[in-house]
């Protein structure tokens, strides 16, 4: 394989601390919001944080993803009939006991009116294979990692824009193939909400673990 120069952007010795902080700092007010407003997302901004999501690492280079944006009250409403439906049944009888005492202090249900409400959602696919323009067909590596981080790429750079988001995992999933017409070799990972906070929207009161639990150094 050919290679090229590293285009390494470098920062000041001194200046790298401080821009870490400013960053964490950022990152730090970031909360998942359940109470959106309808209010549209400005032009482009979607667009560019997309932009950043696919710069992920990725397994082989396979970029194993497929990001689908809807807009489409139609289609949001049919996402929010199935989610609804799929959410029902785990609420009433297939989550553990211990899984519903683990939601109770975030209040969730299984209404989910924010899947209409807010002005985009993303369904976010996990490839299991790669089609090339030749039409050979490669199988993908560390696809959920890869996603994964993608998401977060994604999730990062909506905060950093001034969007509020929300990471919903309606389980199964599968419902998404069938609305967006995506092949069943890709894999519903995740459907974000994205859009603009409710006026006097509220977020549940929690607490972040100390950093020094989460973390060492040796
Ligand atoms: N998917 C359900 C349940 C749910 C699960 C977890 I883990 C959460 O952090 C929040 C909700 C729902 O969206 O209501």
């Amino acid at each position: 394989m050919s290679k090229v120069p590293l285009n390494f952007w470098e920062i000041p010795e001194s200046e790298m601390k401080n821009r870490a902080q400013i960053f964490s700092s950022h990152l730090i007010q970031r909360r998942s919001v359940r109470d959106f407003s309808n209010r549209p997302i400005p032009e482009g901004v979607l667009e560019a944080c997309l932009e950043s999501a696919v710069t992920a690492p990725n397994g082989a280079n396979l970029q194993p993803w497929h990001f689908a944006v809807i807009r489409d009250p139609s289609i949001k409403k049919a996402i929010r009939e199935a989610a609804e439906e799929e959410e029902k049944h785990f609420y009433n009888s297939r989550a553990p006991k211990e899984w519903l005492d683990a939601l109770t202090p975030i209040g969730t249900n299984a209404n989910k009116p924010f899947l209409e409400i807010a002005p985009a959602l993303v369904a976010i696919f996990q490839k299991s294979e790669i089609t090339f323009a030749d039409e050979t067909v490669s199988r993908t590596y560390y696809s959920r990692e890869s996603v994964g981080i993608a998401t977060g790429f994604l999730i990062s750079s909506l905060h950093h824009a001034g969007l509020a988001t929300l990471t919903h995992t309606p389980s199964p999933m599968k419902f998404l193939n069938k609305i967006l017409r995506r092949p069943l070799s890709e894999k519903p990972f995740l459907l974000l909400v994205v859009g603009f906070p409710a006026p006097n929207c509220q977020v549940p009161e929690i607490a972040r673990l100390p950093t020094e639990k989460m973390v060492e150094f040796h």
